[in-house]
């Protein structure tokens, strides 16, 4: 969607996100590899700690697009995650879907990505396999950093093997955009996606993407799903949601109606 987003919430996000950086919590991750340079950082539930993160998570311009999009007469927000790739990042996004990282189950869920610089495929633009989410396959999820567990924790799961990268990409057609602040990207949890590095000199890539449910969505409390990590423990902590219970209370604060 282009424009979605005025320059003034922008301009808000990027200050938080710079504070965020400068200040890292224990949610943030600095995803690393072999593939040094660059930065590739990430933090999560910031909307709890940054005042202009919440407002805008709950702001009509972007909750009524998940609420369109998703078909729901609620929306409830699941979480927020920053991606950050600084000029010089080799470190690919791997490809991935994000449904098999979370313990959630239904149909109305939805991602929201917001970029703060513009993106181009030089410096990251996100790029989506195209008809991916109706193959009625799910991948195990592979870890964005060589010092995650993620594949071991997900071995014993009953999932397809990590995709093939060459051979998807080879196979099927993906599709992006460059894109401008103020411009979102949105998609579906079972879209299989992956980013380039940033290999510009000078151009940040900074989004955040807000991950959306409605009222059908449940906690599905499966092991070795992203809250599990031991950055996000204080998170699931404060989670208490027995399994197949609809996503609510103060974790997962409604939005939609305001
Ligand atoms: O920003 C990126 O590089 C990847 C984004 C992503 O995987 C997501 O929003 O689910």
């Amino acid at each position: 969607m282009r424009q979605a987003i005025g320059g003034n919430w922008l301009q808000r996000l990027r200050q938080a996100v710079d504070e965020i950086m400068a200040a890292p919590a224990s949610t943030a991750s600095d995803y690393r590899s072999e593939r040094g340079g660059g930065r590739f950082f990430s933090d999560f539930f910031m909307w709890r700690r940054s005042e202009s993160i919440d407002r805008f998570a709950r702001c009509p311009e972007i909750v009524e697009l998940a609420a369109k999009f998703m078909n729901a007469d609620e929306v409830f927000l699941f979480y927020d995650h920053l991606l950050v790739k600084e000029p010089g990042t080799s470190q690919p996004t791997p490809i991935h879907q994000d449904l098999p990282y979370w313990p959630l189950s239904g149909e109305q869920i939805i991602s929201v990505w917001v970029p703060l610089d513009p993106v181009t495929v030089d410096s990251g633009a996100v790029h989506y396999v195209s008809g991916s989410h109706r193959w009625g396959t799910v991948f195990a999820p592979q870890a964005f950093s060589n010092d995650s567990t993620y594949s071991q924790q997900y071995a014993e799961m009953d999932l397809m093997p990590p995709p093939d990268a060459d051979e998807i990409q080879t196979k099927h057609r993906s599709i992006y955009w460059d894109t401008q602040p103020g411009d979102v990207v949105l998609h579906h949890p079972l879209t299989l996606h992956y980013a380039p590095g940033n290999s510009t000199a000078s151009v940040r890539r900074r989004a955040i993407a807000f991950r959306y449910v409605g009222s059908d969505a449940r906690y599905q409390d499966r092991a070795g799903h992203f809250l599990t990590n031991p950055n996000l423990a204080s998170i699931l902590a404060q989670i208490d949601l027995r399994d197949g219970a609809p996503l609510r209370g103060a974790m997962f604060p409604r939005v939609w109606p305001p």
